[in-house]
């Protein structure tokens, strides 16, 4: 076939999902409302300086009183399936008492109803990335005791919504949860400590094994369980290129599914962070916990990164912002650092790179690791600065190119013989973008901020025709 991966025509298989995907923090709103309490992101969000503009969550897209006609919208274009994130901290606002708030669990509730009543699989995520402040205020991800609480809250959700959820995810993205929140510090909670990082990514780990329990405990539904990541997919320069990336490759992929899909954290990993941490924060037992059956892997998946090892500054001088040789920026965790450079566009507005090759060479590779492990792309998307034209409307043309392009390489791996179950687009709406607020606009859904009103871009009516025939539409 063609390698521009622009092949309009091409069929998906009829069992295919097509969905959209948000989170709650980044589309709820109703920060403090039914019994709600700040999680690290509220706080972080309020932390001058660390946000662009200031931005916060507080009203976000205001899907919390709008989910009713966010559901609609999503009916009317023909999705299959809708990926959201849970608010921990309006299920168990209080983790000191561990009661349960029943407004929050029957927001979640309602939404699941709102969803199987107009035909849509609702596909949760326990924790995107919202941990509850006080759970922060007590060490965060950095101590084990966060595990007891997230299994609680994991029975409290299997409980109230097992017997109709059609996928439960444990986590998403705990790399960014790990790395950027404790270690190079540019997500909540802003911490930079190498050593607290690579804590957190056994206890994300281990967290991920005790809620598969506990969902699997209180569940009565037939859900699937799944866990989502996001991959580097490599690229080297400079001397040692091959180690850098190998070294990236351990930290960042392999640290999630070795644990998780093998029941071991590789002895390259191990080797490479020893003058950080001595890993005694891994406990008997622990891999056993970690290493359960998963019916599905979701792979969120937006650009490939470039790597080449560091130039020798110590882990102090680029904690305090240094570049790199390259100009580029490193995160901490190793006894060799690693840089991240600039790579060759085309780029989207985040400035990531388009690369729709490389979701197909990721697609490959996992599953010629996991040979047995159905996968899902849980996110694929981008931002781009869209202009709305005088009638209204916005022609996102660079969204659909960008789409189409991602649906052509995920196409092509299914050709090949991978076990790709469906595609979630980031995403539904416009909506909070992490350090970016509302500047980055990812939505096939464009949101006014100052109304709030909802306006589909033609990426969203394009996605509709490929969600109803499943195949990729010519214009
Ligand atoms: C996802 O994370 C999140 O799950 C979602 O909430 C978020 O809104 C969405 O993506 C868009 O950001 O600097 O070129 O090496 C994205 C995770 C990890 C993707 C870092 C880009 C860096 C690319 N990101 N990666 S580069």
């Amino acid at each position: 076939g063609s390698t521009d991966y622009r092949d309009a025509g091409l069929a998906f298989p009829p069992g295919f999902t097509f969905g959209s995907a948000t989170a709650s923090y980044q589309v709820e709103g109703a920060f403090d409302e039914d019994g709600r309490t700040p999680s690290i992101w509220d706080t972080f969000a309020k932390t001058p300086g660390r946000v662009w503009n200031g931005d916060t969550g507080d009203v976000a897209c205001d899907h919390y009183h709008r989910w009713e006609s966010d559901l609609d919208l999503m009916a009317s274009l023909g999705l299959d399936a809708y990926r959201f994130s849970i608010a921990w901290s309006r299920i168990v606002p209080d983790p000191a008492t561990g009661a349960v708030n029943q407004a929050g669990v029957d927001f979640y509730s309602r939404l699941v109803d709102g969803l199987l009543a107009r035909g849509i699989k609702p596909v949760a995520t326990l924790y995107h990335w919202d941990l509850p402040q006080t759970l922060e205020d007590a060490g965060g991800w950095a101590v084990r005791s966060t595990t007891d609480v997230f299994e609680h809250y994991a029975a409290v959700m299997g409980a109230a919504l097992g017997d109709r959820v059609h996928t439960w995810t444990t986590l998403n993205e705990p790399w960014c949860s790990a790395y950027l929140g404790y270690g190079q510090g540019g997500h909540a909670p802003g911490r930079h400590e190498p050593a607290a990082a690579l804590a957190a990514v056994h206890h994300l780990n281990l967290a991920h094994g005790r809620a598969l329990q506990a969902l699997r405990a209180t569940s009565t539904g037939s859900p699937q369980y799944s866990a989502t990541l996001n991959f580097h997919v490599l690229r080297g320069v400079g001397d040692g290129a091959d180690e850098a990336m190998r070294r990236i490759d351990a930290l960042a992929n392999r640290a999630f599914t070795s644990p998780m899909l093998r029941g071991e954290y590789d002895a390259d990993l191990l080797e490479d962070t020893r003058s950080v941490t001595d890993w005694s924060f891994v406990q008997d037992g622990d891999l056993a916990t970690i290493h359960q059956p998963i019916d599905v892997l979701g792979v969120n998946y937006y650009s490939t990164a470039t790597v080449r090892l560091w130039d020798g500054l110590s882990p102090k001088q680029m904690n305090d912002g240094h570049k790199g040789a390259a100009g580029g920026t490193a995160w901490p965790g190793s006894d060799q650092l690693v840089e991240f450079v600039e790579q060759p566009g085309p780029y989207t507005e985040m400035g990531w790179n388009i690369a729709p090759e490389g979701l197909e060479e990721l697609l490959l590779s996992l599953s010629e690791q996991f040979p047995e492990q159905p996968l899902m792309i849980t996110e694929n998307g981008a931002a781009f600065a869209d202009e709305v034209a005088a009638d209204g409307s916005i022609d996102d043309a660079d969204r659909v190119d960008y789409l189409r392009r991602h649906l052509t390489a995920a196409h092509r791996a299914l050709q090949a013989g991978v076990d790709l179950r469906g595609y979630f687009v980031w995403s539904l709406l416009d909506n909070f973008e992490w350090g970016y607020g509302y500047a980055k606009r990812f939505g096939i859904v464009r949101v006014d901020f100052d109304t709030l009103e909802r306006t589909p871009k033609r990426s969203a009516h394009w996605f509709r025709e490929l969600a109803t025939t499943h195949v990729l539409p010519v214009g």
